[in-house]
């Protein structure tokens, strides 16, 4: 017989989406029925929803379609909320699927049942609950529109478990044609017009790029403008870090030295980026309301273009499509803006110098980041995450596209692990290196089960400091001497490695970093596990000023 569920299967199947993450409920025993002994749609049985969660938010990135995550009610929702959110402040596409109560019991306080609307409400761009077995087409067909479209994001779906097994004779819902708006010609030669006469222009590109031809095409657009680009928040891997015209990115730990030199810049051209906190510098760059500069923000929704900052051209398209209008018909002969962007590249090579450490506690962490940008494949991924050991991975690692960098720009502990896995199980033949702290590799380290199953030869580099480093980090500075709450003492985590059948390195000692690069390098997976050093993250006095992590 088919069944809702039917419905629901065929149509991820035929939107390309061939693997769905979770953790099982009886909630929805029906989907998972209808999911047995599909070849085209993978089923990936994870350990913890939240890592299920980020494992459909990393293969999102990696795919360009929508996630999918499958959970039970109550608990298991509750579970996966970190990725519902991580989804929401990362722009990822995400649909998480949540088996739900009888439709007698909806709205009775039911065993483990919770109003998804209510819950969700702040966090997803839409929460639907499907109580007829006919409107399931319907909501995937709002489901999927809504995940991709416009700044990308989640979307839950709760569905009474008698929902998914009620019969229907719906067809699989047909992908639609993407939305596209195309920028008026006005506005392309004025922004032409602009950028010919610009003398300090600067381009923001973020997540909008984040797909297909997006950063070839920035860079043959920086290149016939001969303008510098500047990355948003944690999108490092969408220029080549070491190109002439690589300006840096915005992130947590931009110094105001080089904050002044941007603050010249006449020209900013924002695209597909949303100029959110981090970014702007806490909205401090460019200047709030109406900024310093001329700037013209294009983003493929407009709801996001001149809402903090009031731009002075708003083009409400896909950037990529923008940039190949404007590189046409003729290359423009302006002089190259050499000094401009050898202001600009000073500045980011001075931010990305190796620092010098005095430490004997141990391995300064940035030592061992500098060792994975070395030995990065040229199509290497690296997953991180959140916490002061990654503070040197986003300044010092070259990200070269088609390299990429999947960071949780929601700073979401226990995303690292998951990413990995997720990872390497759509590009087993691709490098996966997941640099990840004692602390956050204790939250959802227990997805490496998944790779152990999918025999996957993840990298996965732990650095053990015995703290929850970033924040003991924070309260040094601001409470000095009186640590409580931010140590902690660890398992043998290197047993663990082993348990979970990964060959374990251990570096202890900076001599010991010359283990590093056949771990890297190896074929299986491989478990390294790095005595960081405390004293070179911690503030040496008080009010020193320390490198801001998440
Ligand atoms: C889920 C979640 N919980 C708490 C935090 C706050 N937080 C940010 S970084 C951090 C410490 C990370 O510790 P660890 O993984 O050991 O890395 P380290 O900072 O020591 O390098 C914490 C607790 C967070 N970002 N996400």
């Amino acid at each position: 017989m088919r069944t809702v569920s039917h419905c629901l299967v065929d149509t991820l199947a035929a939107h390309g989406i061939s693997r769905v993450f979770c953790v099982p409920g009886e909630s929805y025993l029906g989907l998972l029925d209808a999911l047995h002994g599909r070849d085209d749609v993978d089923t990936v049985v994870c350990r913890h929803e939240s890592g299920a969660g980020f494992m459909a938010l990393a293969d999102a990135r990696l795919t360009e379609r929508p996630g999918v995550a499958l959970v039970s009610r109550g608990p298991g929702a509750s579970n996966a909320s970190i990725a519902v959110h991580t989804a929401q402040q990362d722009g990822v596409p995400f649909i998480l699927i949540v088996g739900q109560v009888p439709v007698s019991c909806v709205r009775r306080d039911a065993f483990q049942e919770i109003d998804y609307g209510r819950m969700f409400g702040g966090i997803a761009k839409w929460v639907a609950e499907v109580t007829e077995p006919e409107r399931i087409a319907e909501t995937m067909l709002r489901a999927l529109r809504v995940a991709a479209s416009g700044v990308p994001g989640p979307v839950v779906i709760a569905i009474p478990e008698d929902i998914l097994t009620a019969p229907c004779a719906a067809a699989a819902v047909a992908p639609q044609p993407p939305v596209r708006a195309a920028p008026a010609p006005s506005d392309l030669v004025a922004l032409g017009e602009w950028l010919r006469d610009a003398q300090r222009p600067l381009v923001i590109a973020g997540s909008g790029l984040e797909r297909t031809g997006g950063s070839e095409t920035l860079c043959a657009f920086a290149e016939r403008w001969q303008v510098p680009v500047m990355v948003s928040f944690r999108r490092h891997d969408l220029f080549p870090n070491a190109h002439p015209l690589y300006a840096g990115d915005l992130g947590l730990a931009n110094p105001e030295r080089q904050l002044a030199v941007l603050r010249e810049t006449d020209l900013l051209l924002v695209l597909g980026a949303r100029l959110s906190d981090i970014t702007t510098q806490g909205y401090t760059f460019p200047r709030l309301v109406r900024p310093e500069m001329r700037v013209v923000h294009v983003h493929a929704d407009p709801a996001v273009i001149g809402t903090h900052f009031s731009a002075d051209l708003g083009i409400g398209c896909d950037p990529v499509m923008l940039m190949n209008a404007l590189a046409a018909p003729s290359p423009w002969a302006g002089p190259v803006r050499e000094t401009w962007t050898g202001r600009l590249r000073e500045e980011r090579d001075r931010i990305r110098a190796p620092r010098h450490f005095d430490v004997d506690d141990g391995v300064p962490f940035e030592r061992v980041v500098i060792a994975v940008g070395e030995h990065l494949a040229p199509d290497g991924i690296v997953t991180l995450d959140a916490g002061t050991f990654g503070a040197p991975a986003y300044r010092v690692i070259p990200f070269a596209p088609p390299q990429r960098m999947l960071a949780p720009i929601a700073g979401a502990m226990g995303f690292g692990v998951p990413a990995a896995v997720a990872a390497s199980l759509r590009h087993p033949q691709r490098q996966v290196v997941c640099l990840v702290g004692d602390g956050g590799f204790l939250m959802t380290g227990s997805e490496l089960a998944v790779a152990i199953e999918r025999r996957l030869p993840l990298k996965v580099i732990v650095s053990e400091n015995h703290m929850y480093g970033s924040i003991r980090i924070h309260q040094e500075r601001d409470y000095p001497g009186r640590v409580n709450g931010t140590t902690f003492a660890n398992p043998d985590l290197a047993a663990i490695g082993a348990a979970y059948g990964f060959a374990v390195t251990r570096i202890r000692t900076i001599d010991e970093l010359d283990r590093l690069p056949a771990a890297l390098t190896a074929d299986g997976p491989q478990f390294i596990l790095v005595e960081s050093s405390v004293a070179a993250v911690l503030p040496r006095r008080p009010a020193e000023p320390v490198e801001r992590s998440q």
